[in-house]
């Protein structure tokens, strides 16, 4: 199992030049089609579980128990959740999260659907590989993530350090995090679910 480090930047024309001018490589150009699932009273969301399929793969992205605490912004800007690719292991992960919420279980019934447009790049640095995905969905948002993703019990210090030095080499500012696909889907279409979510913490 891995888990997915990441920061989440506004994808502007000053990005898409500055990767070019730090070296980033091209790795390619691809559409995809992601749904996400809930129960419909968010069991899953609600603890910060998030269940997709994209294009006929399934993932469940878990919390990741934070560590040690390298620095505010770095902690503040950075995202880092364990991802379950195993069908049959999604299943009894989230089996085990709606039992532990409603003795009867529940059915994951309440889903959400939109489609992607991204450009993967790859940046090669002493330290390791960065990935930089710029990212555009079909609802009218567009968003870039430095993303490096980390074995289970690796160094999650050193995979923070990388994605801060290439953002500080991509000049973003430190200043707030910005929001995923999801997130904006959510607060654009489901505000009630939305609403939920920031008052639970989870957004
Ligand atoms: C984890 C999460 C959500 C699920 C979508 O995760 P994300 O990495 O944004 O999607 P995507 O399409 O880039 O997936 P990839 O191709 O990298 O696997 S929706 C909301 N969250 C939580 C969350 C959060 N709390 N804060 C931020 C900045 N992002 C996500």
């Amino acid at each position: 199992m891995t888990v997915e480090v990441e920061r989440k930047f506004v994808c502007d024309a000053e990005v898409m030049g500055k990767l070019q001018d730090i070296g980033a490589k091209c790795i390619g150009q691809r559409q995809f089609r992601d749904q996400y699932f809930d129960s419909p009273d968010f069991i899953l969301t609600l603890k910060d579980f998030w269940l997709r399929c994209r294009e006929g793969l399934w993932e469940l992205k878990c919390p990741a128990v934070s560590g040690t605490t390298p620095d505010n912004d770095t902690e503040t800007l950075c995202t880092r959740y364990r991802e379950i690719t195993s069908f049959p292991l999604i299943q009894s992960e989230v089996g085990r999260i709606i039992k532990e919420h409603t003795a009867e279980g529940s059915e994951s019934n309440s889903s959400q659907k939109f489609k992607t447009e991204r450009c993967s790049y790859m940046l090669e640095r002493e330290t390791g590989a960065v990935r930089v995905d710029l990212d555009q969905a079909d609802f009218g948002y567009c968003v870039g993530e430095i993303e490096v993703l980390v074995p289970e019990g690796g160094d999650m210090n050193a995979a923070l350090q990388r994605i801060t030095s290439i953002a500080e080499e991509l000049g973003l500012s430190c200043e707030k995090k910005v929001k995923g696909k999801m997130d904006v889907y959510l607060q654009r279409y489901r505000p009630e679910h939305y609403a939920k979510l920031l008052s639970a913490h989870i957004l």
